[in-house]
């Protein structure tokens, strides 16, 4: 009998049989036990309990009622019992959290209508597990993040930090000030409903920007902590990711650690230990030779946890990786692992499966937390996946997981949401070269097909089986479109769902373009070429009017396979007909009239955005570490004059370690004198003659730590 819980418990004992679930319970144990659970048990079963009925005993280890269950209590934080038979059912924690879960696991069996017999021992592989909200971009509204906190509740999640970047208040400059009226009740709303849940809610500040190593800023942070713990908070971290030069020392900042533990954290007993996020968080980051680590595992407090990003800024997480940072922290690291945040490629949704971190790691890490996408309910599943791996990693598999967490998300069109999903799941190129599987179950038959096409031979049932996944797409767009089960959701990924609509549309007009060309039909095939690029247009159209935020805009879907697909036969059956017919029909070329060189290693994977007359390099969020001799160069097609270019590296003082230049041949350079505006961003002027190249150079002796805020070339045809 397959017993569907979520997550996967550990141990499940079935004996086959189950009973009709009884019309009233008797609760035993509600004095003792978890108030959580129990208020979640009395609201789940309503009017069926009452003083007669089915007993149901409900308690921690060592109350009154579950006192029978003792030996049978795993002896892990947070774990449970949980069996029925046909004499009662017992729910027994081996904390509050443990009866909490195991409330939650019998509200998952209640509703296959019946209730199985069966002894479930179950607890979680890994200690804190949850969300951290640290991505850039617009932070998640009150009611989405309450719908969260109820979602992390369900799916045995018990941590949430916040800590979204862009919120002024957790950032600078205001993190020095307390919250406004209206956000400190909304913070303390969370804060409660957190509780409800069983999560515990962590407020992180992010005061590395401008941190001043004085007694004023310590003050400063410790009353914003203290107006927290007024709101209810009871656990804390600090986030000195993303910052550089005096904010990023590592003993100032041991030093003011230290001293929030001593005087804040320990003093308090009902505040949980403290977080840090380093700076250098992640391994490509680490640099022997500056000593930050070091610092941090030896002289930071013992109890303070650690967080840590793995290999690379975005990476999966491995055996390997997290042994090598528990050496030089001398303590577990508490994973933040980033995905699915997609604040590096905002044109893309992160709908795919979570896979390729190490099932080997929990006795070496202390947490693990993910950073979501700016959209809340579509992160939920990645988040659903999340919360099964880290409760029991040996059983997680991908493909189950995921199928069920669409399931969760969207009962009643889990079909139209598989389809979204496994073709929004790329990242495309990216900064951060992490990239996923997207429509794996068509690409080979995609691949095939299209070789055969073009050496003149296809097999017929591939061409069926793209017709036949461009007619899903069309459809699912369509049906989730008007979905009215998940609105928040449907709201987050409309604008998706119209490009999906226009690619599913594309495909299969793109797929009758060959067949009337095969048929000679000169006249069905100008209608469908025609319409093919009237979908194009409006594809363009939509990447200019949803979701248009500076650093990537547009909506992308089904890159990796589908796109590349439809202009691959777009492209063939277009050509083949201009030789047929002796016509020349112009292709849907994906031209770029620009191209970016750079021996910085963190730009070699930037993305450009490309306007008529204007190229930007895509705003990165991390400090850009620019070696001495390190360029960036940007070249145009043809030679332009360029009324104006921009460079806005967030830096004070002058700009007199690097240079601007331009060139006509990419041999002999002249220098572009920069003048700073009021907002500190540097503007070029070079209109005297037509140039093809542009470069900024670090001309000093040294590294060089920057922001890139903006980097982009105006040129005049
Ligand atoms: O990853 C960390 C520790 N910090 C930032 C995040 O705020 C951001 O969301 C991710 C992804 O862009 N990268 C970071 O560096």
């Amino acid at each position: 009998q397959d017993i569907k819980v979520q997550p996967s418990p550990r141990q499940v004992n079935v004996t086959g049989k189950s009973m009709t679930i009884p019309v009233a319970f008797r609760l035993v144990g509600e004095q003792e036990a978890n108030p959580h659970a129990i208020a979640l048990l009395k609201q789940f079963l309503g009017d069926r309990l009452g003083t007669e009925g089915f007993p149901l005993y409900v308690g921690e280890k060592g109350d009154r009622a579950v006192r029978g269950a003792k030996r049978l209590i795993p002896d892990h934080p947070e774990g449970y019992y949980l069996s029925i038979t046909d004499k009662a059912i017992m729910l027994a924690g081996n904390d509050e959290r443990g009866t909490y879960y195991a409330v939650r696991t019998f509200m998952q069996l209640f509703h296959e209508g019946h209730l199985p017999f069966v002894g479930i021992q179950d607890y979680p592989d890994v200690r804190f597990r949850g969300v951290v909200e640290g991505f850039y971009g617009t932070p998640w509204s009150h009611e989405a993040r309450l719908r969260q906190l109820q979602f992390y509740g369900e799916n045995k999640l018990n941590t949430y930090i916040y800590g979204p970047k862009d919120d002024p208040f957790h950032s600078s400059p205001n993190w020095r000030k307390p919250y406004p009226a209206k956000e400190a009740a909304r913070l303390a709303e969370l804060v409660k409903v957190a509780n409800e849940n069983e999560v515990d809610f962590v407020w992180a500040i992010h005061p590395g920007l401008d941190i001043r190593w004085e007694t004023s800023d310590r003050d400063s942070l410790m009353a914003k902590f203290e107006h927290m713990y007024d709101l209810g908070v009871r656990s804390f971290a600090v986030f000195f990711d993303d910052i550089s030069g005096e904010g990023a020392k590592a003993d100032r900042q041991v030093e003011l650690l230290n001293y929030i533990d001593d005087h804040f954290v320990q003093v308090k007993p009902d505040v949980t230990p403290l977080i840090v996020c380093p700076t250098e968080y992640n391994k490509g980051w680490a640099r022997p030779e500056s000593g930050y680590l070091a610092t941090i595992g030896e002289k930071l407090n013992p109890s303070v946890e650690v967080m840590w990003t793995g290999d690379r800024v975005i990476s999966e997480i491995t055996r390997e990786g997290v042994e090598w940072i528990r050496e030089q922290i001398k303590r577990p690291s508490y994973i933040w692992w980033n995905f699915p945040v997609s604040d590096y490629v905002r044109d893309h949704l992160l709908l795919g499966e979570v896979y390729g971190n190490g099932k080997d790691i929990a006795g070496s890490i202390s947490g693990f937390v993910a950073n979501p996408m700016e959209w809340a309910e579509a992160s939920k599943l990645a988040i659903y996946c999340v919360a099964d791996y880290t409760w029991n990693m040996q059983s997680y598999d991908r493909f189950r997981s995921w199928y069920r967490a669409i399931r969760a998300i969207m009962p009643e069109n889990v079909e139209a949401f598989t389809v979204f999903a496994r073709h929004n799941s790329d990242l495309g190129e990216n900064v951060h070269r992490f990239r996923r599987e997207e429509s794996v179950e068509i690409q080979p038959v995609a691949e095939r097909f299209m070789k055969g096409y073009r050496e003149g031979h296809y097999d017929e049932r591939d061409f069926l089986a793209l017709q036949d996944e461009f007619e899903r797409v069309a459809e699912a767009a369509d049906l989730l479109l008007i979905d009215r089960e998940n609105e928040a959701l449907i709201e987050e990924i409309t604008p998706w769902l119209h490009q999906f609509k226009i690619l599913g549309d594309a495909g299969q007009e793109a797929l009758a373009m060959i067949k009337a060309g095969e048929r000679g039909d000169r006249e069905l095939f100008l209608r469908k070429y025609n319409h093919v690029k009237a979908l194009r247009k409006r594809s363009y159209e939509l990447e200019r009017q949803f979701n248009q935020n500076p650093y990537q805009p547009g909506v992308k879907t089904g890159t990796t396979v589908l796109q590349p697909l439809v202009l691959d036969v777009f492209t063939e059956a277009t050509e083949r007909f201009n030789r047929q017919n002796g016509t020349d029909l112009p292709l849907l070329a994906d031209y770029s009239p620009c191209k970016l060189t750079t021996n910085v290693p963190q730009l070699e994977h930037l993305p450009l955005q490309v306007y008529p007359s204007r190229v930007h390099l895509t705003p990165l969020l991390e400090v850009v570490k620019w070696p001495a001799g390190g360029y960036l160069q940007l070249e145009l097609d043809d030679a332009y004059r360029i009324p104006g270019t921009r460079l806005n590296f967030d830096v004070k003082g002058d700009l007199s370690w690097g240079v601007m230049e331009v060139s006509a041949d990419g041999e002999t350079w002249q220098t572009v004198t920069l003048t700073r505006d009021a907002r500190g961003r540097l503007n070029g002027k070079w209109e005297d003659t037509p140039v093809k190249f542009v470069r900024f150079t670090n001309t000093g002796e040294g590294e060089q730590q920057v922001y890139l805020r903006e980097f982009y070339v105006v040129f005049s045809l």
